[in-house]
């Protein structure tokens, strides 16, 4: 089983680029651009991803990215997220970035985009690694603060294929980003959303509703609604599933607990995802193996994993048919 789960050929479809900050790459660039970290070693780092709940990590996950200013530094963490795409044997992947992580801390937003997307490009030419970027929108900030990141990835249209809302999901529902999103479909953005993660399943409905998102990110709280299940399977809407990730921040006490497969079994077109893999314990390959040996899902249902990702994702039909 672990040796088919390693080849199975795999798309993601929920990451985070600044989730793939390895302690050792934080160390180097903090080296390299002189920042003070709180830390002294790689242990000390690892030891304090004990988290609670989704705030905790991300007051970690903000902290970690403070290393990253150059454009050289995005290129080097999107590469190195590459690199282990390629030993996992993923063959696309669709990432999002949160820049308004960086220029609120006066990074401008061309070394960001300009750094993650050379990677991407060196990546479809060495490694024969799809993929596409997904700008997010923090939701704990303002809508305002929205409106003018989305203002500063207009001459970057061509490389950003749509816009999500991530971080705190709890008091900063959908409906605070209805008219950015609304900003961002006529601008010919395609629309995703974290919801249904802590929040209830109304913000599922919400995202599908107010923000017409095309996919939901987690979604796994989708589950206390029938009617919701209904039309997810009856639509089949995409959740981007992130098991590792909802286990380390205890959507799910244990992983034996955790409803993916259940939610396969429903008919829901589920997809596995590593979501912060440096932050949660793991890429795709580990997020396979702990399902599997959490759940023991068939093999022809970890395959519909990957059959469902090459469906939800961004990629024209020609494209899809090509990774079949
Ligand atoms: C995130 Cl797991 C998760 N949820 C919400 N926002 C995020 N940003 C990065 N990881
Ligand atoms: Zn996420």
């Amino acid at each position: 089983m672990d040796g088919f789960i390693k080849t199975l050929p795999k798309v993601e479809l929920h990451l985070h680029i600044e989730g793939t900050l390895e302690p050792e790459l934080m160390f180097a660039l903090a080296k390299r651009n002189s920042i003070d970290l709180p830390y002294e070693s790689v242990a000390q780092v690892q030891a304090a991803y004990d988290f609670d709940d989704l705030q905790s990590f991300l007051d970690l996950y903000y902290q970690g990215a403070q290393v990253l200013l150059h454009e050289q530094d995005f290129y080097d963490l999107t590469w190195a997220y590459l690199k282990r795409c390629k030993t996992d044997h993923v063959i696309h992947t669709e990432i999002f970035f949160d820049p308004q992580m960086h220029t609120a801390r006066g990074v401008p937003f061309d070394a960001v985009i300009n750094g993650i997307t050379r990677a991407l490009e060196d990546g479809q030419e060495q490694l024969n690694i799809s993929s596409h970027t997904i700008m997010c929108f923090l939701r704990h900030l303002s809508e305002e603060d929205a409106i003018e990141t989305l203002q500063q990835a207009l001459p970057y249209k061509d490389k950003i294929i749509g816009v999500g809302l991530d971080s705190s999901e709890q008091g900063h529902p959908p409906e605070k980003f209805k008219r950015v999103f609304e900003q961002a479909k006529e601008l010919g953005f395609l629309t995703v959303a974290h919801a249904g993660e802590e929040g209830p399943a109304s913000n599922i409905w919400d995202g599908l509703d107010m923000l017409h998102i095309s996919r939901v990110d987690h979604g796994v709280r989708c589950i206390e609604d029938e009617s919701l299940v209904q039309h997810l399977v009856e639509k089949q809407i995409p959740l981007t599933v992130c098991p590792l990730s909802n286990v380390k921040l205890k959507v799910f006490d244990h992983m034996r607990d955790h409803n993916i497969v259940e939610l396969l079994r429903k008919g829901l077109c589920v997809t596995v995802n590593s979501d912060d893999p440096a932050y949660f314990g793991g890429y795709m390959v580990d997020n396979f193996l702990a399902v599997a040996h959490a759940l023991n899902p068939s093999k022809r249902e970890l395959a519909k994993f990957t059959e469902n990702a090459i469906e939800a994702s961004f990629l024209t039909l020609e494209e899809k048919t090509a990774l079949k």
